[in-house]
């Protein structure tokens, strides 16, 4: 069975607008998703009727609050299966959740003359943290490189992961090459020589089952922006054990147990990593975002994506003047197409993608490295999920076309 495309795309008002007087064809989901009506309702709800600071009055709104945000943890947890409610920290989106592990774990448990390891393909978001924690503590932050098909070295992995490597960290699934990267190897390699593994799930928590259980990561990060769900709200899993031996990340209100003059002690998990009034109206949204994808059935969703990928790639693969950046093993590959036009510079084809009505991102995607790595300075990209469709990859086709055209080329 195929997902409801129709009834779909009436749940997410944003999409049936015109833009530059064409149909709107939104193909950046890979940097935030749009909402469906669902989510919004429930956030003016919450907002009309719930609203209230959580864990500080006895009073019946607060307490209410209170449950919203704790239903909507219990059914992070059910989404990702982890073990337990304490192990899911909400925090602002995937950036602070793995500054937070590199902050309270990194700084304290990465000692002089000991290694991190991470992907050249990572974002700077599961970089800089790292390469802050090696400047501080004079370790050294060494990269894993690419197979000739843009897949993970897993070769080069081997070699780079030692005795002396603490922390490897790996994402999921590349925001830039689209790739699956063989995360269950990589997290056994890394328990293998005692290292701990810090995931990025950012692309993958809105597209693939993730089973914690299963991966056995120690840390799984996402943002609830790239999987429905508002803006302001990520989620950090962490295990318990370690989550339990770390010292906060940030300090101050509600985070507490008791505060003297001079020291004070920490609240229980996950409190202790929540400092601060909380974004509960994301929460909120976030937990009916899950709703949603629950309902619809995320292996759907997947098909339908990996559908529209594989029809986009061989109509791309048409064009002689276009290079992919990506496996074309379509099995080991998610919904994100990176490609470049012959002398064509990528923001130039977005903003003529633009006056088609047609959102696509251009640049360095936040993986200078990576660009770096292999020799180029931007790519386009498209990304697509579930509210997508075949007849919006024939406009953004069609569109591609034309953008050499424009330029005074002849084809
Ligand atoms: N990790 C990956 C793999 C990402 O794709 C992103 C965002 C992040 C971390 C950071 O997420 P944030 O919610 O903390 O910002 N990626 C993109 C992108 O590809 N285009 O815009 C944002």
């Amino acid at each position: 069975m195929s997902i409801d495309i129709e009834k779909i795309r009436k749940d997410f008002p944003i999409l049936n607008q015109n833009i530059n007087d064409k149909p709107f064809v939104y193909l950046d989901s890979a940097a935030t998703t749009q909402k469906p009506i669902q989510v919004i309702e429930a956030m003016g709800i919450y907002n009309k009727l719930s609203n209230a600071n959580i864990h500080r009055g006895a009073y019946t709104l607060s307490i209410r609050a209170t449950e919203m945000y704790d239903e909507a943890r219990k059914r992070v947890k059910e989404f990702i299966n982890a073990p337990y409610d304490e192990s899911i920290i909400f925090t602002k989106n995937t950036t602070e959740a793995l500054n937070l592990v590199a902050f309270s774990y990194g700084l304290e448990n990465v000692n002089s003359g000991d290694e991190i390891v991470v992907l050249i393909s990572e974002h700077h978001s599961n970089i800089l943290p790292w390469q802050m924690v090696a400047k501080k503590n004079n370790a050294k932050l060494k990269f894993v490189y690419l197979n000739d098909d843009y897949t993970v070295d897993m070769k080069d992995f081997k070699e780079k992961v030692t005795e002396k490597t603490k922390i490897v960290a790996a994402a999921h699934i590349s925001n830039v090459l689209g790739t699956i990267n063989p995360i269950k190897e990589i997290i056994d390699y890394a328990h293998e020589m005692n290292a701990i593994a810090v995931i990025d799930g950012a692309q993958a928590a809105p597209h693939t089952k993730v089973d914690i259980e299963k991966l056995n990561a120690d840390f799984y990060a996402f943002s609830g922006h790239k999987m429905l769900g508002p803006m302001g709200i990520g989620v950090l899993y962490g295990r318990r054990e370690l989550l339990e031996k770390m010292g906060p990340f940030l300090s101050g209100g509600d985070m507490i147990e008791y505060v003297e003059e001079e020291s004070s002690t920490f609240a229980e998990l996950p409190y202790k990593f929540e400092a601060g009034t909380q974004n509960v109206e994301a929460a909120v949204g976030l937990k009916v975002a899950i709703d949603y994808i629950e309902e619809i059935g995320i292996e759907k969703i997947k098909n339908h994506e990996m559908e529209l990928t594989k029809y986009a790639m061989e109509k791309m693969n048409e064009i002689p003047y276009i290079t992919i950046y990506g496996t074309k093993d379509i099995d080991k590959k998610s919904s994100v197409i990176s490609f470049n036009i012959e002398n064509i510079h990528p923001h130039d084809v977005a903003t003529i993608l633009d006056s088609y009505g047609v959102a696509l991102r251009a640049g360095h995607h936040c993986a200078q490295p990576l660009m770096k790595y292999l020799g180029i300075n931007a790519t386009c990209r498209v990304s697509f999920y579930l509210y997508n469709t075949i007849e919006e990859v024939d406009i953004f086709i069609e569109s591609l076309k034309n953008v050499r055209k424009w330029l005074g080329y002849g084809s």
